[in-house]
């Protein structure tokens, strides 16, 4: 008896089970890792597309995981399309600084990135939004949200369409609840804030993808396991601003780091306005940060 190999995404694997959804059908099939795999310590991860042969009513025997186009290290994810950065103006108020940070990482990890803006329904001005769209709107798209009122979530469901997406975002903005809205039945645990014990804590742990019945995958998870620094130098940081990149080109100094060097553009467009002063802050914070974190790092020439 010969079976039909088929193609699927693992949408969960941990120790006990591996789940695939085959691609047409996605009907989901329980699969068995062989033994062979196992032994040269090969391994699926979440997002992986694999081919498999049916072995029985929804189940499953994996024979190849095809090559990954790319793979998010924490959480492992492979072949994720985009992210979708979460966060929000009030309860909690994610900083600017902090939202940069999570920018970082994303520009990091090179894949697009869409900013949701959640719980819009709190704000009674738009004087906060008109400051965010101000600051990351010429370089990011923004969606505004609210998954307590359901606002926009037609504009977000085109977002997640027929994609890989994961998550990112502080806890307590709101990404399981954003899920729920979106996918009927899911029932995701969200939890208020003002529960949290420890503001670092996600009530979200595990790293699974969820299959929209409209087309396409996300991993709810906070995005990064931490919002510490990529592994780069000082001076490599300004490729992870986009707007330090584009304009970066007209210093005076080629390999300016826009910190003190004279003719610097950037400050110019800092004093003018065009550049916000929030970003430049962050970005000055974050250089002397790795500056600090590659002292004595620095190998003789
Ligand atoms: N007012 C308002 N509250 C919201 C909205 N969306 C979520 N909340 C509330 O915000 C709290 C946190 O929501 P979660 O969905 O658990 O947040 P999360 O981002 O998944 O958090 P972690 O899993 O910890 O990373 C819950 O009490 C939600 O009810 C919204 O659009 N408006
Ligand atoms: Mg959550
Ligand atoms: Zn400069």
């Amino acid at each position: 008896m010969s079976a039909e190999r088929l193609k699927g995404n693992v949408i969960r694997y941990d120790s006990r089970t591996l789940i695939v959804s085959e691609l047409h059908s996605r009907k989901h099939y329980l699969c068995d890792m062989p033994g062979r795999f196992k032994k040269l310590g090969i391994r699926p991860i979440v997002g992986d597309v694999v081919e498999f042969v049916p072995t029985g009513d929804g189940t499953g025997k994996v024979e190849n995981i095809l090559n990954r186009r790319n793979e998010l290290k924490r959480p492992r994810i492979a072949n994720v399309d985009q992210i979708v950065l979460v966060t929000c103006l009030e309860e909690p108020a994610v900083s600017f600084y902090i939202l940069d940070r999570f920018l970082i990482l994303a520009e990091y990890s090179t894949l697009p990135t869409i900013i949701a803006v959640n719980k819009v329904d709190l704000l009674s001005s738009r004087k906060a939004l008109l400051e965010l769209y101000h600051t990351y709107g010429e370089y990011y798209s923004i969606i505004e949200v609210s998954a307590k009122t359901g606002y926009n979530m037609d504009l977000l469901r085109e977002v997640f369409r027929g994609k890989i997406s994961t998550m990112a975002g502080m806890s307590g903005v709101g990404k399981s609840s954003l899920l729920n809205a979106l996918k009927p039945g899911l029932k995701l645990r969200t939890s208020d804030i003002s529960k949290r014990l420890d503001r670092g804590k996600h009530t979200t742990t595990r790293v699974e993808l969820l299959e929209f019945d409209f087309g396409g995958y996300v991993a709810d998870t906070p995005g990064f396991a931490s919002l510490e620094l990529p592994e780069i130098l000082p001076e490599e940081l300004k490729d992870y601003f986009r707007e330090l990149k584009v304009h970066g080109g007209y210093c005076a100094f080629s390999d300016c780091a826009h910190i003190d060097e004279p003719g610097c553009y950037i400050k110019e467009l800092v004093e003018t306005g065009d550049i916000p002063s929030t970003r430049y802050e962050s970005y000055r914070k974050m250089y002397k940060e790795l500056q600090e974190k590659n002292k004595g790092k620095k190998r003789w020439k």
